[in-house]
């Protein structure tokens, strides 16, 4: 699919102050095609195979002097097609972006310029939103955050440490690992790299193999503030994903090649991947013994020493696990599989026999995060205990791990304390209601049992949270 916006300027928002400096000398508000037609560059589609926009796109660009198109032969997804277009790329720098892009005013100068003070850097401006529905234009929500992952190889994001916090906001920071595919980077240097491995399939994991290798074969990596493109995030995937394990397959291959040792965590939490092929990984081996790359370990303790804060290898053990039995009820808590929105409820506890039915989910983990999440410690499911106010029910929502409204204290009188809205975890035994209460520990239906407790783990909790 390609986008094609006309004759429209975006609204610099909050970061026209970034922008001032330099806003004269390349902003262009009469060009027609911003977002393509820019500055002295060649702009290569490199198109997925695909029969639509055929001639149409060819007649429409032909006004273009400076487009050129290069269409693959067959279906090869992304990986693939972009290192065709970048192998008959002739500037200096390449700059990838997907067709659903929209890029904001003064966007390349700043990333050409770290890439003017270090050629071995890649570059990746900061995403903005483009609404689906109707290409509405929005600033990415929040501060700028640091690219990330979890064991499982999810992309997250962390806040920038203080260490790494720059007095100029608007300066580029350092980032362990890109967002997606949006960046800059200079061509000699990219190809040097070995480009994208191209024993990738279709999408998925390069955004991480790209940015270890930058990191650990003596380059560096900047998100840049200054730099804003809007990207439309869909709801979902309009095209058929060949059936298979190609995402799975690209992750175990870019760990294999680059994780070294810390690739163990992935297939711990993976299990399934152990036994996934790789395929040929032996070029990539001998680019990174070529290159003289560095080591994961070596990444991890200089690059992404403030990860495993967020996204510990090795999960800490939990304060307490379990069933959740009420006192006063001699019920227990009951999630039924829920997902976002569930509302907690009492039941019959299963461990009493009772009707032992798949609907019920009874065990929870109350872990290092200090929140409270369905499932036994090694494998809780990414939902947790989430209320709003002193009276509102208690219910599952998507783990943010910051504590914040998520965060629980459970306390020697049994009661699960709820420190950001000062109450309780309460329940009416009769209608099977769980809610939030101004806490009374004399109260039995406050007072909750865990089936197993850490009183080491659980008095380190309580000690930091002077409760
Ligand atoms: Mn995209």
């Amino acid at each position: 699919m390609m986008v094609i916006f006309q004759n429209r300027i975006i609204p610099d928002g909050e970061h026209t102050a970034f922008l001032s400096n330099t806003n004269k000398i390349f902003q262009y508000p009469s060009e027609p095609l911003r977002s393509f037609l820019y500055l002295l560059y060649i702009y290569i589609f490199y198109m997925y195979f695909s029969e639509h926009l055929k001639e149409k796109l060819e007649d429409y660009m032909s006004y273009y002097s400076k487009v050129r198109i290069v269409r693959t032969k067959k279906r090869e997804g992304l990986i693939r097609t972009r290192l065709l277009g970048a192998s008959v790329a002739k500037g200096e720098v390449l700059t990838f972006l997907d067709s659903h892009c929209e890029v904001n005013v003064n966007w390349l100068p700043p990333l050409l310029n770290q890439i003017a003070l270090n050629h071995k850097t890649i570059v990746c401006p900061m995403i903005d939103v483009i609404d689906h529905n109707h290409f509405g234009y929005e600033a990415q929500a929040g501060d700028a955050m640091r690219g990330a992952f979890d064991w499982e190889m999810y992309y997250k994001r962390i806040p920038i440490p203080p260490e790494l916090q720059r007095t100029d906001p608007s300066d580029p920071f350092e980032s362990p690992v890109m967002a997606g595919g949006l960046f800059a980077v200079d061509r000699k240097w990219f190809w040097e790299l070995g480009g994208y491995d191209p024993g990738l399939e279709i999408w998925g994991g390069e955004q991480y193999e790209i940015s270890f290798k930058v990191w650990m074969c003596g380059g560096e990596m900047y998100d840049v503030p200054c730099s804003r493109v809007g990207h439309i995030y869909r709801k979902y995937v309009p095209y058929k994903v060949p059936t298979g394990t190609s995402l799975a397959r690209n992750l175990k291959r870019v760990a294999e090649t680059w994780m070294d040792e810390f690739a163990e965590y992935i297939y711990q939490r993976r299990p399934e991947y152990r036994h996934l092929s790789t395929g040929d990984i032996s070029s990539q081996k001998e680019l990174r013994k070529h290159l003289k790359c560095k080591d994961f370990k070596w990444f991890m303790s200089e690059v992404a020493w403030d990860i495993p804060k967020f996204y510990p290898p090795v999960e800490p053990p939990p304060a307490s696990w379990g069933e959740i039995r009420n006192v006063a009820s001699n019920l227990c808590i009951d999630s039924k599989h829920g997902a976002t929105g569930t509302e907690l409820r009492l039941d019959n506890c299963v461990k009493d026999g009772t009707e032992r039915t798949w609907s019920h989910e009874q065990l929870f983990t109350f872990g290092w995060r200090q929140d409270i999440r369905p499932g036994e410690p090694l494998h809780t499911r990414k939902f947790c205990f989430d209320s709003i106010s002193q009276s509102s029910p208690v219910t599952l929502y998507d783990c943010h791990g910051m504590k914040g409204n998520q965060h629980w204290s459970y306390r020697k009188d049994k009661t699960l304390f709820h420190p950001v809205s000062n109450s309780c975890v309460d329940c009416n035994p009769a209608e099977k209601k769980i809610f939030m209460n101004r806490c009374d520990p004399l109260s039995e239906t406050q007072q909750w049992i865990f089936e197993h407790i850490n009183m080491t783990i659980l008095q380190k909790f309580n000690i930091y949270n002077n409760s």
